[in-house]
């Protein structure tokens, strides 16, 4: 008996899931940028590199550095964005310590998402080895142009999940000639920008750049976000930055719902339909609790069923998104029958409408899905 195709992309998602999870073994770097928190996980061929970038970051050079430089390319692209050469603080701007430059090590592709080392250059001693303590991140496929420049530009890490969200909203800022202040400013992003001397909260600073062992949000660090870290969230309301700057996820000062959304909006992107939080897609966990809630039309939550976010459950929008994901995390096909019983007060805490009442339509959607399931089925056999 051939195995059905359904199967074998089973198989294909546990296993992409398995090497995620190698991946995350590599270092990662958490930057604690004024617009939230991004993580960049190392590559493990650029050794030398991760030494020079970690020896800054550990002696807290980037503390207080910001984003002096937001480069678009002649016709107007948006490039890079750069930074780790001046800090702020005090309101004064000052030079990051500066150790001796690293060797080059351009084994990896300046793709979108990347994080490389910037050179000083001619007329550096060693042109091609001449990184010190600046680095930048491509905000599109810079292969072209970076990869074979002045010996190639090391990249050196990558920034995880929906971290270019953040970074991307960084690239966004305005940009101004800040020459008169250091010749290196022809295009310093400020945001808010009043011309009056003073740039406290207009410089796009890193409160800290640090090494960090879990992925942002998974706060108990079991290698993925789930409901428990919710919990562990809720366990740290009202926490400041100042006693648990973990929990503080879209750094603003406060640890609240808008932390909590983050999460949830983590575990959407990652699989799509788990609607409570456990790490899986299934019938029973997840499916059945969109069917509980088919029919609310107007503010309906991710983990009552609004799977695509339009604030209504419905077979099209929603059931159908989440058939298209059943059995992401399954680990087996018993689990996939198993009863989800991960009810972490996250979900009844973030399902504040009101549930309504079984009745025909849930009849009708239980039907709807159980067609969609066959036709997917039929249709990977
Ligand atoms: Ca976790
Ligand atoms: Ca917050
Ligand atoms: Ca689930
Ligand atoms: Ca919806």
């Amino acid at each position: 008996m051939s195995l059905p195709k359904f199967w074998i992309v089973l198989a294909t998602l546990i296993s992409s899931f398995d090497s995620a999870a190698c991946f995350a073994q590599s270092q990662l770097v958490r930057f604690d940028s004024v617009f939230g928190k991004f993580d960049v996980a190392l590559y493990d061929n650029t050794p030398l590199t991760n030494a020079n970038f970690l020896s800054y970051v550990d002696a807290g050079d980037y503390t207080n550095t910001f984003i002096h430089r937001s480069a678009n390319l002649p016709n107007g692209e948006p490039f890079v964005i750069q930074g780790g050469g001046f800090n702020f603080e005090n309101d004064r701007f000052g030079l990051t310590n500066q150790r001796d430059p690293v060797m080059n090590e351009p084994f990896n592709p300046n793709i979108r998402g990347t994080i490389a080392m910037a050179k000083l250059g001619p007329p550096a001693d060693d042109p091609e080895n001449s990184a010190t303590n600046q680095w930048f991140i491509s905000t599109r496929d810079n292969r072209e142009i970076l990869d074979d420049q002045n010996g190639g530009f090391t990249a050196f890490g990558f920034v995880q999940g929906d971290g270019m969200v953040i970074v991307d909203e960084l690239k966004a800022v305005t940009r101004y000639n800040g020459t008169d202040i250091h010749p290196a400013f022809s295009d310093l992003p400020l945001k808010d920008f009043v011309n009056d001397g003073d740039f406290a909260g207009e410089l796009l600073l890193f409160s800290q750049i640090v090494r960090t062992t879990n992925s942002l949000g998974d706060l108990d660090g079991s290698g993925a976000i789930t409901g428990a870290d919710i919990d562990a969230l809720y366990a740290g309301y009202g926490a400041t930055p100042a006693n648990d700057i973990e929990l503080d996820l879209d750094s603003d000062g406060q640890v609240n719902d808008s932390d909590r959304d983050r999460l949830i909006e983590e575990i959407a992107e990652t699989r799509l339909g788990d609607l409570n939080f456990d790490g899986r897609v299934d019938v029973l966990g997840d499916a059945f609790d969109l069917v509980r809630n088919l029919g609310i039309t107007e503010g309906a939550t991710y983990a009552q069923g609004d799977v695509n976010g339009d604030g209504r459950v419905d077979v099209l929008g929603d059931a159908f998104e989440l058939v298209r994901n059943l059995g992401f995390g399954s680990v087996s096909s018993s689990s996939f029958r198993a009863i989800d019983s991960y009810s972490v007060s996250a979900v009844s805490a973030v399902s504040t409408n009101a549930i309504p009442e079984p009745g025909t339509p849930v009849l009708f959607a239980l039907s709807a899905i159980a067609g969609l399931m066959n036709r997917r089925r039929s249709s990977f056999v």
